[in-house]
């Protein structure tokens, strides 16, 4: 749509950053955390680069009350952060740690004083290792009670003071690298029967963590955060637009189909069944799928990139490419689905030194999307640019992630201007963290974290970068400063 002016954004915008408990508490082993999936997976030789671990991460375990206070003084007005499972139930559904609690309460508290709003994310991928092992994790049916229970601990002892709650963090990333790609735990590669399967108890805890929820504290905003890439035919032909449309329903509305209407697109369930890797439900699930999605207030997006999509031959690639973890431009293999579609780089946009293609318009086209297929208002929950930073006389000037934000900005503006109800924009991240596969080279903070793989190796003190300063303006004019050229 063109406007000849803008609206603006709404009046009660919430700015925001992001966090995941792994990526920034460090303390792995303290105050009767349990072990995760995660701190196992880390200590696998050759999983990580260059064998980093969340271990340390960025302190923010201990040094919270400083992070917050930078980020009060930053005026930001919502800040994303997961709780860790293990820390709440350190193995998973037995005995409730007091101290887990209290540091997530000392922490919703801190950000109250400064008027930030807490939004919390259930889980973000650090399954206690306990219930990878009595039962098999995501791969048994009983992890959704196991799940409920765990939500329901949060919802009980945090509901009176957090009003927005994301219930998982991106399931189609936690999954596909977990059953498809061995590259995030339990690392089993091309395993699509019990990808599906995992997915569907995943759904299900979703789901009944929302009616839990909404039982508890009906006035609560919940959804669950979807890494939407929206996905560009390569070319007009007829059979690109098909694989278009393949790739949409297996790799897109699969999961939002899901957390909107409460069911699977048919198409993919008629892919599944042809290849006998369809998912056994129990009978109840679909009603439970749907009354949960009737209460879904928004539709959680992590956006980072957009997929091109063409026509792959039945002898053409098959499987995931191998990814870019070490920050080498195009190192990146492609991926596809034999007989559907193949995912070719975007040779009209500019990519991140890790290979993501950089489209702020797709931002915008991901909250159209979502307003047409369903008309749900939007919560940005990730968005932000992974780089190489570098400190010069104790200032971390970084004008490429200020372009960056900028420009996706400007398109999320332009999608309020066009009817999308955007409730927040979250960037990732708030301050620099550990990238799961990348090592703590890839930056993505506002705030830069003074340490490097080692786990030795740097004083961990705060540096605002000049972007912390850009978004400082951006919020206290509500969008109306710091977008122009
Ligand atoms: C999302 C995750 C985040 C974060 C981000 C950046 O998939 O929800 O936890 O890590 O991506 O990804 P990466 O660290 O791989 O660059």
């Amino acid at each position: 749509m063109y406007f000849e002016k803008t609206n603006g954004f709404p009046k009660d915008f919430l700015w925001g950053a992001a966090s995941a408990a792994y990526q920034v508490e460090g303390a792995w082993d303290e105050d009767g955390k349990g072990v995760s999936v995660w701190d196992t997976f880390v200590r696998i030789p050759g999983k990580t680069f260059k064998a980093t671990t969340g271990d340390k991460a960025v302190d923010h375990y201990h040094r919270y009350k400083e992070d917050v206070r930078l980020m009060a003084e930053m005026g930001l007005k919502t800040y994303r952060f997961s709780i860790a499972w293990t820390r709440i139930i350190p193995d998973g559904n037995g005995e409730i740690n007091e101290k887990g609690l209290a540091f997530y309460s000392n922490l919703i508290d801190e950000c109250l004083k400064y008027g930030i709003v807490p939004m919390v994310t259930v889980y973000h991928w650090d399954l206690p290792q306990a219930l990878q092992d009595q039962y098999g994790g995501w791969e048994n049916r009983r992890i959704v009670d196991d799940f409920v229970r765990y939500a329901k601990t949060l919802f009980e002892n945090f509901g009176d003071r957090v009003k927005y709650w994301i219930i998982i963090n991106e399931q189609n990333v936690f999954t596909g690298h977990g059953w498809l790609m061995a590259s995030h735990p339990p690392g089993k590669a091309g395993d699509y029967k019990t990808f599906y399967q995992v997915n569907h108890h995943a759904f299900m805890a979703h789901a009944k963590s929302v009616l839990a929820l909404k039982e508890l504290w009906p006035d609560a905003k919940v959804g669950s955060s979807f890494a939407y890439g929206p996905s560009y035919a390569v070319t007009n032909k007829p059979e690109d637009a098909m694989a278009k449309y393949d790739y949409d329903d297996l790799q897109n509305f699969y999961w939002m189909d899901i957390y909107a209407y409460g069911r699977y697109p048919r198409a993919a369930v008629a892919y599944q069944l042809s290849r006998g890797i369809a998912p056994v439900m129990e009978e109840g699930d679909e009603e439970i799928l749907k009354e949960a999605a009737s209460k879904v207030d928004f539709m959680g997006v992590n956006y980072y990139q957009t997929t091109s999509v063409e026509y792959n031959p039945v002898d053409g690639v098959d499987g995931m490419g191998k990814m870019n973890t070490t920050g080498k431009k195009g190192t990146t293999e492609i991926s596809g689905v034999a007989g559907m579609y193949r995912n070719p780089k975007n040779t009209n946009l500019p990519t991140t030194d890790w290979d993501w293609t950089i489209d702020p318009m797709g931002l915008r086209y991901a909250c159209r999307e979502i307003t047409s297929r369903y008309d749900l208002p939007i919560v940005i929950s990730e968005n932000g640019l992974g780089a190489f930073d570098k400190v010069e006389d104790g200032q971390i000037h970084d004008p490429y992630r200020i372009a960056y934000l900028k420009e996706h900005v400007k398109e999320l503006r332009k999608a309020c201007d066009d009817g999308c109800r955007v409730l927040a924009y979250c960037t990732w991240s708030w301050s620099d963290v550990l990238s799961w596969l990348n090592g703590y080279q890839k930056r993505y903070g506002f705030v830069y974290i003074d340490r490097e793989e080692d786990e030795n190796s740097g004083t961990l003190n705060r540096i605002p970068k000049d972007s912390y300063y850009w978004y400082k303006t951006v919020i206290a004019s509500n969008g109306a400063e710091g977008l122009d050229d």
